[in-house]
């Protein structure tokens, strides 16, 4: 069989054959964690770590909930690592997996080098669809019902939905943080056709998912259920799972310090049909750099450098001590350390300077980088609520 991405691949009944898919979202390609060279190649890394798993598992498909870059600032040669990343994955696989994709707010940031840009809408994922790398799928809210989902077309690269199989992936970009006033055209847009498994590629999220964060009320969301059997979200970096059709998988990498503590990863999913369709949704959590956190609590006030930079050293070597040897040898291998300082704060005379002390701690310990938290009791900074 000939399978181009682009083509609507013939519909025939599901015979017993299940689909494979993975979803995955926020990638945040080109992010420059704490301006590290390493970090920055750990969220490319982590993309190609969900191409080697489609591959692994023979899915069917690949579905990105956007922000797979993170903005529209990148470094030319990050740029071409992703191209020659995605065009040996298209040569290797024979274009038999093809990678699916909205935009997410960041793929289509406001503001770029600072200034409000006057277009808005250009992004990275245009330009790698246009190169025939990835699907990128938008259907037209401002079209007729019966044209905001148009079928893709490869040679145009335009499209609302595309059909894999017995699959039919619906997507639009970001349209804002709630977009509720959109929901029921988006239903009236979607057909219910028997035998096909819809999957409507999505980037918001569900109020009271994560804390203060805004997203659509799930009783406005619901009603797309009965139209929707998938419904596949990005936005959001904390994963969750909602009634069994809502599906968030959370970012591929920790894009800030608190996403390190999220649950994340992506979904690998099995649909087969006998008389209804099974979902079997696997998740799999990334081989992410690792974000180590400690705490060295300082029982009294320290009088000089001398005696800080002691105090510090005696108790990130006794943390280390066991550490894996293999960290040695491997700049892959050696996490991000989150240091909190507490207790007794050092005395007025003694001024930390952060900077000199990532360096040494660089220096001396096996760490990719160094993030450094005072919280030291008489410190008016509040502590922090997951800490
Ligand atoms: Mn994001």
């Amino acid at each position: 069989m000939i399978k181009t991405p682009g083509s609507v691949i013939e519909s025939k009944k599901f015979n017993g054959e299940p689909v494979k898919f993975i979803h995955a979202s926020d990638i945040h390609l080109g992010c420059q964690q704490y301006q590290n060279q390493h970090r920055a190649d750990d969220f490319i890394k982590a993309f190609k770590e969900i191409l080697a798993l489609s591959m692994e598992h023979s899915v069917d498909f690949i579905i990105l909930g956007g922000d797979v870059f993170t903005s529209l600032e990148m470094l030319p040669g990050k740029l071409l690592e992703v191209i020659d990343m995605l065009t040996e994955f298209k040569v290797s696989t024979k274009e038999m997996i093809p990678i699916i994709a909205i935009e997410g707010n960041h793929d289509i940031r406001k503001f770029s080098f600072g200034l409000k840009i006057a277009k808005r809408g250009q992004s990275w994922l245009k330009l790698i669809s246009s190169l025939g790398l990835i699907i990128l799928l938008d259907g037209n809210l401002d079209a007729p019902t019966e044209n905001v989902f148009k079928p893709y077309d490869s040679f145009l690269k335009k499209g609302g939905k595309i059909q894999i199989k017995n699959v039919m992936i619906h997507g639009i970009r970001y349209i804002g943080q709630e977009p509720v006033e959109y929901l029921p055209k988006i239903k009236e847009s979607i057909k219910k056709e028997e035998g096909i498994f819809n999957i409507l590629l999505q980037h918001y999220g569900i109020e009271g998912q994560m804390k203060n964060v805004p997203g659509i009320r799930l009783e406005n969301v619901n009603q797309l259920k009965n139209r929707v059997d998938y419904l596949a979200l990005g936005h959001f970096h904390h994963q969750f799972i909602l009634d069994d059709w809502i599906y968030n998988p959370g970012s591929s990498e920790a894009a800030s310090a608190i996403d390190a503590t999220y649950k994340r990863g992506i979904f690998l999913v099995e649909i087969s049909k006998e008389e209804n369709f099974t979902k079997n949704v696997q998740i799999i959590r990334l081989n992410n750099r690792h974000h180590q956190w400690e705490v060295i609590f300082f029982p009294k006030h320290l009088k000089n450098n001398k005696e800080f930079y002691h105090f510090i050293f005696k108790k990130l070597e006794l943390i280390f001590l066991n550490r894996d040897p293999q960290m040695e040898t491997s700049i892959d291998m050696i996490p991000v350390l989150y240091l909190v300082l507490k207790g007794k704060k050092p005395s007025h005379s003694l001024k930390i300077n952060e900077k000199e002390l990532k360096n040494r701690i660089r220096k001396n310990f096996p760490v990719l980088d160094v993030k450094i938290y005072q919280k030291f009791t008489n410190s008016i900074v509040k502590l922090d609520k997951y800490m």
